[in-house]
C-alpha cells in the first residue's frame, strides 16, 4: 500500500503542503498515542479550566492542543493558527506559508466512554504582510487542503488537497498512513440521517416539517423508510457519511437564537464542507453554501447540513417553501 506522502507527490501536491500535512499527521500519531493510554496516562476526565466557547476543557483537549501548536509552530511552514482551544490567533514565524485552523479534540464529551474522536483541521496559503485574526477571514473555497483524523478501532487520516477525497489508514506498526481509500464518493441519495433528536422541540419550523416527513418514513410523503445515527462526534458521523452515504444535520435552534448554529465555520463546517463537496455531496447552512460563508470572526458558529446532494437540495427547500 501507497505511503501518504509518496500519494501527495503522485499528485503533484506542493512539497510544502506536503511537510505540512505530514507535520499534522506526526501530531495526531503521539495524539492517538495519548487516546490509546486513556486512563492508564491519566490524561481523562477535564481541567478546571473554560475555553473561549464556555466550555469546559477536557485533559486530551488541552494536551492535543499543546502538541498540535509546538510542531505547527516549530515547523517553520506556518505564519499563524487558529485553534478552537485558544482565545485568539497564534502567529508564526514570517516565513510562514500557511495558516491552519484546527479543532484538536473534536466530540471530546466522547473521550471518557471511550467513543470515536477526532481531529479536524483547514489549511489557507497566507497571503503577504501582517498577521491578524482578519487574516483567516476568508470563505472556505479558498482552502488549499482540509481534512481530519479520527480516532477509532482503527486510526485513519482523511484529505482533500482539491483533487478528490482519499482516505489513509495509520500503519501502527510502522508510524506510516497508508492509502486504503483512493476515491471517496457519497451517493447523492440517502436513506440515513443524524441529528440530535432532543431538540426537535427548538429547531426552526422548515427542519421540523423535514425531520417528521422523514420519521414517517414509506407511509409518509418521502415514501421510503429512514434509519438515524448519531455519535455525538461531527468527526464521526462525517466520517460515516464520507463511508457510506448520509445526512447530517445541527440546525441553528431556539435555546441560543443569538448564535447561527452550535458548531464553528472555521474549524469544523468549513473542512468538513470541502471534504464533502470534493466526495460529491453538498454542505448548507439550510439557506446558502458553506464554503461562500465571509466570516466575521474566527470562532462564529453556523447551522449545518451536510451530505448525500439530493437530500441536502431536499432539505433547502424545505427552507426556501418555509413550509
Ligand atoms: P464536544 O467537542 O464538546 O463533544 O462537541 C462536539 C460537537 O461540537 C460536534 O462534534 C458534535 O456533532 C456536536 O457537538 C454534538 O452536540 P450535542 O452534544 O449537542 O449532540
Amino acid at each position: 500500500m501507497q505511503r501518504l506522502v509518496s500519494v501527495l507527490r503522485q499528485d503533484g501536491v506542493d512539497k510544502d503542503l506536503i511537510h505540512l500535512v505530514n507535520v499534522l499527521g506526526a501530531a495526531c500519531k503521539e495524539i492517538n498515542f495519548r487516546l490509546h493510554q486513556g486512563a492508564l496516562a491519566g490524561v481523562l476526565g477535564s481541567t478546571q479550566d473554560e475555553n473561549v466557547q464556555g466550555e469546559v476543557q477536557k485533559k486530551l483537549d488541552v494536551i492535543s492542543n499543546t502538541l498540535l501548536k509546538d510542531l505547527l509552530l516549530d515547523s517553520g511552514l506556518v505564519r499563524a493558527l487558529a485553534s478552537e482551544e485558544e482565545d485568539d490567533i497564534v502567529p508564526g514565524p514570517e516565513s510562514g506559508q500557511f495558516l491552519v485552523s484546527f479543532d484538536p479534540l473534536d466530540g471530546s464529551s466522547n473521550i471518557d466512554i471511550n467513543a470515536m474522536v477526532g481531529t479536524i483541521f483547514s489549511i489557507y496559503k497566507a497571503e503577504a504582510g501582517e498577521v491578524s485574526q482578519q487574516s483567516f477571514l476568508r470563505p472556505g473555497r479558498e482552502q488549499v487542503a482540509a481534512g481530519y483524523v479520527v480516532y477509532g478501532p482503527a486510526t485513519l487520516m482523511v484529505l482533500t488537497t482539491g483533487q478528490g477525497v482519499k482516505m489513509y489508514t495509520l500503519d501502527q506498526t510502522i508510524g506510516e498512513y497508508l492509502l486504503t481509500v483512493p476515491h471517496v464518493k457519497i451517493n447523492s441519495d440517502t436513506q440515513e440521517f443524524a441529528i440530535n433528536m432532543s431538540n426537535q422541540r427548538h429547531w426552526a419550523k422548515p427542519m421540523q416539517d423535514y425531520i417528521d416527513d422523514l420519521l414517517q418514513g414509506a407511509e409518509g410523503p418521502r415514501g421510503k423508510n429512514f434509519n438515524m445515527r448519531w455519535v455525538a462526534a461531527m468527526v464521526a458521523d462525517v466520517h460515516r457519511i464520507l463511508c457510506r452515504g448520509g445526512i447530517f444535520t445541527y440546525p441553528w435552534d431556539r435555546r441560543a437564537p443569538e448564535k447561527a448554529g452550535k458548531l464553528r465555520l472555521m474549524y469544523e463546517a468549513n473542512p468538513m464542507a470541502l471534504l464533502i463537496e470534493q466526495a460529491g455531496g453538498k454542505a448548507s447552512t439550510g439557506t446558502e453554501r458553506i464554503l461562500d460563508i465571509q466570516p466575521e470572526q474566527i470562532h462564529q458558529r453556523v447551522a449545518v447540513v451536510l451530505g448525500a446532494a439530493n437530500e441536502v437540495d431536499t432539505v433547502e427547500q424545505y427552507y426556501r417553501h418555509q413550509r
